[in-house]
């Protein structure tokens, strides 16, 4: 339905005479607004109100998931009212009959803000502790250390931010349409910061045109609108452009992980030690601390490292909102880990395969707790391992890189492997078989555009035995479906999909039993844990000698996913999540200047893969159901963002290696390499 253009999008909603909002922006990186102007705006035509930070400083405050320890709550200003930290940040409102009057009046106001510096604070940290790190790693036979700065990406789903509010005067109640990936948090989030009784807020989540984390959360701009359309007793619709949401939607990343690996005379792990730093803006999103644990937690990976010290904190800054992004602290772990086993593999000159067979957690070995209090749940990363040097032609490729080496020619090979905890929790599902053999399928999961509503209509189909088409599935509409959690942390289809799998089970049994149709079966179900998926990736890459210019040759992957619903949905969560980690590694890149300016504010500054920048993918996969949930699903949506940055790192510094280089940063432009080839002096380049 969505490719064939059928698509129903929050800003398609039909509403009944809205108010279109437009939103004032603070110009400035910091400071303390002097005043604020909003006389002339409310004079403008088709101006209905004009709101500034008074009018709304009653309401209360988004909740925050404490992952890490929060030492302070950030406030959550639904308009600013005497403090700026971060360009972007929304100062005053104004809702009119059409958008181009509210634009029109929102650039008729001014603010006099007295610029300063918001500064830095630590806001929450964590630290993991096992064994005595200092004393293992002063006695180590080898020690290697490596940093790791992951730039600042723009999440950019096609669609963007979004919210259309229905007022219902006979109720006083509303209906909200809402582009999230989480319409029961919204419902729940609104309830509370607009101290309204949650009944009287309906959230439907229609067709979700891509969210990657960034709409997992509420905004203050969402919350504004719903509150004007209870105030001002009308509908209320707001779309954000392309440039506000550079500007005002959640970034990704950005972290800088430092770390320290000891190992033994014979490549074997002893010791891990990392400091990892976070950013984030003014206010903190719900998953706002998630990357900063997962970028500690999931540290240690799949390999044996019995000693550890890694502490990880959030600290604010000026340069916006920070939230979760495909992978959410995955990839940064991820990165950290493997380019310091390649310095090692490097420095005992091993190599970089056999140095990870040598530390990778055996099968025997699983389920694994972790020293940072995780449990690895199932699985075989031997032969992930294994997998991938025969399907990538490993021994061959290593000659053919020496050849072409040999005759000048810049050429690396990077493997990375990589873990993905799905999220754990619970889910709904009600499913109802009705006497004409057409089967429902309520689900509290939601979609945001990744097909949920296939796989769970082959879950049923599969567990009732129906054909697929007599399975109608419902998703995300607080008033038809039960309480979920929603499309996030690579969740769906192992929670959601055990829920729905459970329920059509209990109809199944009950029909067997001879109770009459139509029968419903309600569940509310709770995974045992989180359940891995895992995977290994090689990457070959050239770089031009003469431009530093980059080109991914190949890349061939191998997952376990666990048990697979439908093999061509999850081959394209691994494409899409390969071309989003490929843009991390590559190209993409949020830039302010000095005074916390956005500099790239719109896709002719930020650069986006597309689909003519995607090498040759050979993908490789296998099966080891996971114990953790009833469908033995394992996470994937988030397994190629977190693998490929790694892979191609240390292909990037591999090829480059003849020449000295040991470090590079992301995104690895042709500009970055060609520097990076200058700074050792031995490029070709002037
Ligand atoms: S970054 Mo995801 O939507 O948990």
């Amino acid at each position: 339905m969505l490719l064939r253009g059928g698509g129903h999008f929050t800003d398609d909603t039909r509403l009944t005479g809205p108010l279109h909002l437009s939103f004032v922006r603070s110009m400035v990186a910091g400071g303390r607004i002097l005043q604020v102007d909003l006389q002339d705006a409310k004079a403008a035509p088709g101006v209905i109100a004009v709101h500034g930070a008074r009018d709304v400083e009653h309401l209360g405050a988004l909740s925050v998931n404490p992952a890490i320890p929060l030492l302070a709550p950030l406030p959550f200003p639904v308009l600013s009212g005497d403090e700026i930290r971060a360009v972007g940040q929304p100062l005053a409102a104004v809702l009119a009959e059409t958008p181009m009057a509210a634009l029109d009046a929102a650039e008729l106001i001014h603010a006099e803000i007295e610029e300063a510096d918001p500064g830095t604070a630590t806001v929450a940290q964590k630290r993991w502790q096992s064994g005595d790190a200092p004393a293992v790693m002063a006695a180590a036979a080898h020690v290697v250390d490596c940093t790791v700065a992951h730039p600042r990406l723009a999440p950019s789903p096609m669609e963007p931010r979004a919210i259309a509010v229905a007022y219902h005067p006979d109720r006083d109640a509303v209906t909200v349409w809402h582009s999230t990936q989480t319409p029961h948090r919204t419902r729940s989030e609104l309830a509370a910061i607009l101290n309204v009784a949650a009944s009287r807020i309906r959230v439907i989540a229609p067709h979700v045109g891509g969210a990657f984390g960034m709409k997992a959360s509420l905004y203050p701009e969402d919350v504004f609108a719903v509150w004007a359309a209870f105030h001002h007793k009308r509908d209320v619709k707001w779309t954000a452009t392309r440039s506000e949401d550079f500007l005002s939607a959640t970034h990704g990343r950005g972290l800088t992980s430092r770390g320290w690996l000891a190992l033994d005379g014979n490549g074997r792990f002893l010791a891990l030690t990392a400091e990892i730093e976070a950013p984030v803006g003014p206010w903190l999103p719900n998953s706002g601390l998630i990357p900063a644990w997962n970028a500690g937690r999931i540290l240690p990976s799949g390999y044996r490292i019995a000693t550890l010290d890694i502490t990880t904190q959030a600290v604010t800054g000026r340069f916006g909102p920070t939230g979760i992004y495909r992978g959410a602290g995955r990839p940064e772990a991820n990165c950290l880990i493997e380019r310091l086993i390649d310095k090692a593999a490097r420095k005992l000159n091993i190599d970089p395969v056999e140095i990870r067979r040598r530390n990778l957690l055996r099968t025997a070995d699983l389920p694994c707790s972790t020293a940072c209090g995780d449990t690895l749940d199932s699985g075989d990363y031997h032969r992930a391992l294994e997998m991938l040097c025969t399907r990538a032609g490993y021994d061959a490729l290593i000659a053919d890189r020496d050849r072409r080496r040999a005759d000048g020619a810049l050429t690396g090979l990077g493997l990375a492997f990589y873990l993905e905890p799905s999220g754990s929790g619970w889910e709904t599902a009600r499913v109802t078989l009705n006497a004409d053999g057409a089967v429902t399928v309520a689900s509290g999961s939601s979609s945001q555009g990744h097909a949920r509503e296939t796989s769970y209509a082959q879950i049923a189909a599969d567990t009732l035995g129906v054909a697929i088409t007599a399975v109608d599935v419902r998703l995300a509409d607080t008033a038809r479906v039960p309480a979920g959690i929603g499309a996030l942390a690579s969740r769906s289809t192992a929670i959601g999909g055990s829920a729905v799998l459970i329920a059509c089970r209990q109809v199944a049994a009950r029909r067997a039993a001879g109770e009459t149709l139509p029968i419903t079966a309600e569940t509310r179900y709770e995974n045992d844990g989180q359940a891995w998926g895992y995977g290994a990736c090689l990457a070959g890459l050239s770089v031009c000698p003469d431009t530093g210019t980059p080109t991914i040759e190949h890349i061939t992957c191998v997952d376990d996913t666990g048990t697979i619903v439908n093999p061509k949905l999850v081959e394209g969560q691994i494409i899409g999540g390969l071309a989003q980690g490929l843009g991390e590694a590559l190209m993409e890149r949020v830039v302010h200047d000095q005074d916390g300016q956005l500099l790239t504010g719109s896709f002719m500054d930020y650069a986006m893969p597309r689909s003519t920048d995607m090498p040759p993918l050979s993908l490789h996969k296998f099966e080891t159901p996971s114990p953790m949930n009833a469908l033995g699903a394992k996470g994937v949506g988030e397994a190629g963002t977190i693998v490929a940055p790694a892979a191609v790192l240390n292909a990037a510094i591999d090829a480059l290696s003849p020449l000295g280089v040991t470090d590079l940063t992301m995104p690895l432009t042709g500009h970055t390499l060609w520097q990076a080839m200058r700074d050792t002096g031995q490029g070709s380049a002037p």
